[in-house]
């Protein structure tokens, strides 16, 4: 995918603020400070489309963005994290469900797992959630440069065994070093059916939370 254009649309909490379900829509989803936000950032190759933050928690609503004008980019709020306040905690369920709910567009949700870390029952309960209601996965490893590349290889193969996947079905990726970001967006551009984009200019634009 040649990007063109990424520009951030809007935050939402509830389904009244989405923008309209106009566009295929892919979602990303992880735990919080797995690094969503700077994976979608290498994505669209823009250092700072989307605010990252070393501090976990930093994105709490649903941020819409919209790349080379023919496709919605959507960055959830991470779950997961202790020191996120109780009261933003509760509400990260209820958000996420009502917004797998609300989006007839969405055509896949990349689920973003920490290389270093073996799923916990939010990334198991996140992927029979989205099974159930036939939403295509797309599972990612993050952080790979963290590793060295036989490492990696072994927590690709321990990983899927514990989600009942195959290691292939698990794309390495580092935001850091670019790992993994060709052959994420050719998963997506599979699942979405899209080709190159016609070209447009508009200017970028920082946002979210
Ligand atoms: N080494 C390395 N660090 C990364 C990578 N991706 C993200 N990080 C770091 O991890 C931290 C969290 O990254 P974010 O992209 O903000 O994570 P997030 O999942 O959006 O976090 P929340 O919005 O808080 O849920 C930041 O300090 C990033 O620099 C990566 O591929 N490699
Ligand atoms: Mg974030």
């Amino acid at each position: 995918m040649i990007v063109k254009s990424a520009t951030f649309v809007k935050s939402a909490v509830t389904p009244a603020h989405y923008p309209p379900a106009d566009r295929p829509e892919v979602a990303f989803a992880g735990r919080s400070n797995v690094g969503k936000s700077s994976l979608i950032n290498r994505l669209v190759n823009r250092r700072r489309l989307v605010k990252t933050s070393s501090t976990p928690g930093r994105t709490q609503l649903i941020n819409f963005f919209l790349v080379n004008q023919n496709l919605y980019f959507v960055d959830l709020p991470g779950y997961g994290y202790a020191k996120v306040p109780a009261k933003v905690q509760r509400t990260w369920a209820p958000m996420v469900e009502a917004y797998l709910g609300a989006r007839p567009t969405l055509q896949a949700v990349v689920v973003i797992i920490d290389i270093r870390r073996l799923p916990g029952r939010e990334e198991h309960d996140l992927l029979a959630r989205l099974r159930q209601q036939h939403v295509a996965t797309l599972p990612v490893l993050s952080k790979a440069d963290k590793l060295p590349r036989m490492h990696q290889l072994t927590r690709q193969r321990t990983i899927a065994e514990s989600l009942g996947l195959a290691p292939a079905d698990l794309i390495l990726f580092s935001a850091k070093s670019g790992q993994g970001r060709r052959e994420l967006w050719q998963a997506i551009e599979r699942r979405i059916g899209l080709d190159d984009a016609p070209s447009s200019d508009h200017p970028r634009r920082s946002g979210g939370e």
